[in-house]
């Protein structure tokens, strides 16, 4: 366990720079108020962190100004709704905390564009979906470009999909619908086109220096031998010859994706800019890529390094100041025991992110699946930590990236010398090569043949919807995709769904596979929304229908029961059972989660020591039979002490 540190947490009276009092001087006087108050509140956390990271670099103070001087100049341009917005979020910093429920998506496949977005809200509003996560829409880099993570302008939209106008359109329609945007913001990398590589490669010292170089293969393999590969067969390596400059650049991801150097200060300065400014187009939150990556150290894997969290932590400072109503959320898909300190929990402590992945607990449950067994579960949900106020998890069953095993590591380990196997066990479970395995995923890339690989696939191939033939096997494959969801919905926070997941859409075509670019298999899982699928959605005799009325029945249970509210502490209660997970929220609700094939009879009484109160299933609000409590094959059930 890490020491905390003793640093400056609390707001003082802020001195402000003479360039910062004659900017606020001339402005608008309410707007020049609060700005005044959010700055005496922020500024010692963030001269701290910046100074941690950037004091030693030659005009240091003169560059400090220069970012105060921009975030305030943005927080003066913020349009007068989103700064009404800011307003009511800072006197409610909770807001985000109050049932929301996520859907994730690629703009072209879901809706062509960002105005077929826009067509598709009362979609999302039916299925009370509040928050919009659409992967990168910004100007990418020429094809490929790892769907857009290789960002070449971070001030435009992608031509392919619209423009700023239609973005600030499609933000105040959906906010009008109650549903926030999310926007991708990729911190650690930029397209091989954007402006700063280019200006890298036409020899400019500046952007060289915004880029990592190294200069020999021996110097390439002293870090290597420290460092994990992503890609390891489409993109081997985490560096890539530029001719130009007749050395390596650092590139975690593809050869395309080149590593920000975030040591130098413009470098964190201008992407600040850059994300405070779509904050302004109306974007209200934002999932920062790869953040585990973002600060390097020889002789480390250059994973999760104290500096990152300070950046982090500067971050959230100017989002407070420009953008309060923002929300930030870490994309780091690491073990859960790496998470605590992208909630600001780590040795250098204060607000960092509101949100974060929890990819064990989605990556476990799918083990649990093949398993028939809840035992990782328990093991994970035991090391997930209480947040701080205001922070929470997002729990997702599926997303647009391959199942990672490997952030299970920790939880096998701790159980034993062989019990990695059972990764290696899961990833062939779902790419359908273990007899008797229903599921019809595909193995993503690994290092070399015998290492774990992840899991491409949408959830309804892995749950074998794709594959059943007889009603028995569509009610269980439905049931077990249905499981993953509500189990999802009850421990999140922010629960999220992929498209196509709410009505068990299976993996994309061979045909249409045949036709994309780039050998990336996790393509296997971004198909194109099924529009058949969609119109099947009210129809109960279908699959579609099924899952459909079933998810909103979760969905809906979550908005009418107080007592499932994420406000309530989640406690992991002792089943006699190993397949069933036993959950309880607060005082009056308990979910229940059976992961096995086999109808199973609880009594409920033996996981209470003290006396049971009279239950109610929260969807179809029968009573509970609380010493024989029935759970068919696959069932989550829900249960609330509130009488229907
Ligand atoms: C993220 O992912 C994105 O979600 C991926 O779609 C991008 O390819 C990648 O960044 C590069 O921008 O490292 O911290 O399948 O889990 O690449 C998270 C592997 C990441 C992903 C991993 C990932």
């Amino acid at each position: 366990m890490s020491v905390i540190e003793d640093c400056p947490t609390l707001a003082g009276e802020a001195h402000l720079p003479v360039v910062l009092n004659d900017l606020l001087a001339h402005a608008d006087a309410d707007r020049a108020d609060v700005l005044r108050a959010r700055l005496a509140q922020e500024l010692p956390v963030l001269r701290d962190r910046l100074s941690r990271l950037y004091s030693n670099t030659p005009d240091y103070a003169q560059w400090l100004n220069r970012v105060l001087v921009q975030t305030v100049q943005i927080a003066l341009d913020r349009p007068a709704e989103l700064w009404a917005l800011d307003l009511q979020r800072e006197a409610n910093p909770n807001w985000h905390l109050q049932g929301m429920l996520g859907y994730c998506t690629y703009t072209d496949k879901f809706a062509g564009n960002l105005a077929g977005v826009r067509e598709r809200i009362p979609h999302l509003q039916e299925l009370g979906v509040t928050y919009l996560h659409l992967l990168p829409f910004l100007k990418p880099g020429t094809p490929p470009n790892d769907g857009g993570f290789a960002v070449a302008s971070y001030d435009e939209v992608d031509p392919h999909l619209g423009n700023l106008s239609d973005l600030q359109q499609l933000t105040r329609e959906l906010r009008a619908a109650g549903i926030s945007l999310c926007s991708d913001f990729v911190l650690n990398h930029v397209s091989h086109e954007h402006t700063w590589a280019v200006q890298a490669r036409a020899g400019s010292a500046q952007h060289q220096s915004f880029f990592h170089w190294v200069k020999s293969p021996e110097q390439i393999g002293q870090f290597e031998k420290n460092l994990v590969q992503i890609f390891p067969n489409t993109a081997p390596g985490n560096f890539t010859f530029v001719p130009e400059v007749n050395a390596w650049t650092w590139t975690t991801f593809y050869p395309y994706q080149w590593d920000l150097n975030y040591a130098q200060p413009v470098v964190f300065s201008e992407m600040a800019k850059s994300l405070l400014q779509l904050a302004n187009h109306g974007v209200e939150a934002f999932r920062l890529d790869s953040t585990g990556f973002l600060w390097k150290r020889a002789g480390t894997n250059c994973m999760n390094q104290p500096e990152v969290h300070w950046l982090l932590q500067a971050l959230r400072c100017l989002t407070n100041i420009a953008a309060p109503g923002t929300l930030l959320k870490a994309e780091a898909i690491m073990p859960t025991q790496d998470l605590p300190p992208y909630f600001g929990l780590g040795p250098t402590q204060g607000p960092e992110c509101h949100v974060a992945y929890h990819s064990s607990l989605m990556s476990a449950s799918w083990v649990a699946l093949a398993e028939e067994n809840t035992q990782i579960i328990h093991d994970v949900l035991s090391h997930t930590p209480a947040l701080p106020d205001g922070c929470t998890w997002m729990t997702y069953v599926r997303c647009h990236d391959d199942i990672g095993w490997n952030v299970l590591r920790p939880e096998l380990d701790a159980r034993g010398s062989d019990e990695r196997s059972r990764l290696l066990h899961a990833s062939q479970f779902f790419a359908g090569q273990i007899e008797g395995s229903y599921a019809k995923g595909a193995a993503f890339q690994a290092s070399d043949a015998n290492a774990v690989h992840g899991t491409n696939g949408m959830a309804g191939a892995l749950v074998g919807l794709t594959s059943a033939h007889t009603p028995e096997e569509h009610s269980a494959a439905t049931s077990r995709l249905l499981l993953l969801q509500s189990l999802s919905l009850f421990v999140g926070g922010l629960p999220l769904i992929y498209m196509g997941d709410e009505l068990g859409q299976g993996n994309t075509t061979a045909a249409e596979l045949a036709v994309r670019q780039g050998p990336d298999g996790r393509e296997l899982h971004r198909p194109v929304f099924d529009e058949s699928l969609f119109a099947q959605r009210h129809d109960s005799n279908t699959t579609a229908g099924i899952l459909y009325a079933m998810l909103r029945g979760y969905v809906n249970a979550k908005k009418q029961h107080a007592a499932l509210s994420t406000a309530h502490a989640l406690r992991l209660m002792p089943t006699p059972h190993p397949s069933v997970l036993l959950l309880q929220r607060g005082e009056e609700a308990l979910g229940l989660f059976n992961f096995s094939r086999t109808h199973v009879t609880l009594d409920l009484n033996a996981s209470f020591s003290s006396g049971l109160q009279p239950m109610w299933n929260a969807l179809t609000r029968e009573k509970a039979d609380m010493l024989a409590c029935s759970l068919m094959p696959y069932a989550a059930i829900w249960l609330t002490a509130q009488r229907p």
